[in-house]
């Protein structure tokens, strides 16, 4: 790459003290962080999910090729159909296409078939992962599609809970009834659904931990 496609790195320095205590800040925030299964259908203004979506593309990506589109859902209509949709493969999921020790493992969340919160909460978001781009009508490779989308996904999820609101990471599966409901091109696979908005007031959430840190870090 030629030096004409470099520009000076603006990076807000913080002395280390301050790392330390913004790192601390961060952990205690983010370690409150629950996914939501019942959802308050109070409103939420595009603005904030422009912002938060606007965030989840900052990402980075496979030679920053931001292989994701986040398609956005409030009409009823639209949901009622992927409510529909979804509750008929997670009904299939549930009756026999999960083994029973997956079954088993997810007694905790007390998850079955029905999907309310697709029609409760003020926002829906179907991200698709790009298999490939179609430029020109040709294809052109992404790297690391699953990584990138991942990793977007993520910052999404960070996003949403720093802004204070609540989320799910909701994979019906199989999820390609999503491409076909909102007429998504081939190289568009679904890759999360997401409801976003405030908690019901009652909701409750499973009582499970997070593995500690000398569980999940090794030191060399
Ligand atoms: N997709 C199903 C089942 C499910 C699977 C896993 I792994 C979970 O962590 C939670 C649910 C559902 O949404 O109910």
């Amino acid at each position: 790459m030629s030096e004409e496609n470099f520009v000076p790195l603006h990076f807000d320095y913080v002395d280390i003290e301050e790392v330390d205590r913004r790192s601390k800040a961060i952990y205690d925030n983010l370690r409150k962080r629950k996914s939501i299964r019942e959802f308050s259908s109070k409103p939420v203004p595009k603005s904030v999910i422009d912002h938060l979506i606007a965030t989840a593309g900052s990402a980075p990506s496979g030679a920053n090729k931001q292989p994701w589109t986040f398609c956005l859902i409030s009409n009823s209509d639209l949901r009622a159909k992927i409510r529909e949709a979804a509750e008929k493969e997670e009904y299939e999921n549930y009756h026999g296409r999960m083994s029973d020790e997956w079954i088993e493992d997810l007694k905790p969340f007390g998850t079955d078939w029905h999907k309310p919160f697709i029609d409760i909460a003020p926002w829906i978001v179907v991200m698709f992962k790009k298999a490939y781009d179609i430029v020109d009508g040709k294809k052109k490779k992404n790297y690391y599609v699953n990584e990138s989308a991942g990793i977007a996904a993520g910052f999404l999820i960070m996003a949403i809970h720093q802004a204070g609101l609540a989320t799910l990471t909701h994979t019906p599966s199989p999820m390609n009834f999503l491409q076909k409901i909102l007429n998504r091109p081939e190289n568009e696979r679904a890759f999360l659904l997401l409801p976003i908005g405030y908690p019901a007031e009652d909701a409750k959430v499973p009582n499970i931990v997070k593995k500690p840190l000398s569980e999940i870090l090794i030191e060399y």
